[in-house]
């Protein structure tokens, strides 16, 4: 078999075409323009790239955006400063603070100190719980992505083997749950691996999805899959490559070209889940704006 691909990049703007149309038809109804607030600190490029492709999708969807910069100094106190006077604020539909923070910074601390119904991220405890037992909430960007892709091309979940390899709060954690519960959800019989499974082939080699998220570049190869694998990549590092202009190159989890021998199915690197994480965004913050899942 030789992989057909899942193409996020397509798909992303063709969900990108229709929140435009709808955040459009929600401003001509007289409601206030949507607005996301970006907090990022310190200086990191990747975290600036990924900053910079979600302001543009914000436009491009005519969703106004801004972004606050904070040292990379700036304590867990006056963070949590900051982000309680974007709660109050009116005109804040959505939040999102850019990952990784420093580590003088408890991360959960911050994302708990988010008002969930901000949290276009949908990391805050409020939205993974009322995920885990099947109530409206945000979907974490990451997962919704992927489930919209595996809809779109019509792949099936409902009583196959998903295994995901990777288990962070962000990508693997949600997904197994996303994939692997009765109602409303993927149906999938699902195996979490992460950093201390003992064989991980005896498990990738049984999947009928395989979902990689371990930011391990190549970790996941040909002998490792089986034939007509669905293979959902979403490892996104950067690689030094000096043939290149930037310097380096994005590698996902697998090798590509000899997963992509025997999957029937596969996300590229980049052009894959990337894009689908950054239109999931926006679709969120359109949600945040109407108030459509917390409706008090
Ligand atoms: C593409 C992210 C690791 C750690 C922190 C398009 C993005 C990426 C790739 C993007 C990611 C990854 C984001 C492509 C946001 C996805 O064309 O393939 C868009 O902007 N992402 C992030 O904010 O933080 C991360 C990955």
């Amino acid at each position: 078999m030789s992989a057909s691909i899942l193409d996020g990049k397509f798909l992303s703007q063709k969900i990108r075409a229709s929140i435009s149309a709808d955040v459009l038809d929600w401003v001509e109804k007289g409601n206030r323009t949507p607005k996301l607030q970006v907090i990022l600190v310190g200086e990191n490029p990747a975290s600036e790239t990924y900053v910079g492709a979600k302001t543009k999708a914000c436009k491009d969807v005519g969703i106004e955006s801004d972004t606050l910069i904070l040292p990379d100094t700036v304590s867990e106190y006056e963070l949590k400063g900051v982000i309680s006077e974007f709660n109050k604020d009116q005109n804040t539909d959505g939040i999102l603070i850019q990952l990784p923070i420093p580590d003088h910074i408890r991360k959960l601390s911050i994302i708990e100190a988010i008002d969930h119904r901000k949290d276009v991220d949908g990391f805050h405890p409020m939205n993974i719980g009322r995920l885990t037992v099947g109530q409206p909430s945000f979907r974490p960007c990451t997962p919704a992505g992927i489930l919209e892709m595996l809809n779109y091309y019509s792949i099936p979940t409902k009583g196959k083997h998903a295994v995901v390899v990777g288990a962070s709060n962000i990508v693997g954690s949600p997904v197994a749950v996303m994939l692997s519960r009765e109602n409303n959800s993927g149906k999938a019989t699902t195996t979490i691996c992460h950093k201390f499974t003992k064989d991980l082939t005896k498990h990738t080699i049984d999947a009928d999805l395989l979902i990689v998220a371990t930011g391990q570049p190549g970790l996941i190869t040909g002998q490792m899959v089986k034939e007509g694998v669905v293979v959902i990549d979403v490892g996104i590092t950067r690689v030094a490559d000096h043939t290149t202009e930037r310097g380096y190159r994005l590698a996902g989890d697998c090798d590509f070209d000899t997963v992509a021998e025997k999957a029937s199915w596969i996300t590229p690197v980049p052009g894959g889940v990337g894009p689908m994480t950054v239109a999931m965004l926006m679709k969120n913050t359109l949600l945040a704006a109407k108030n459509s899942i917390y409706t008090d």
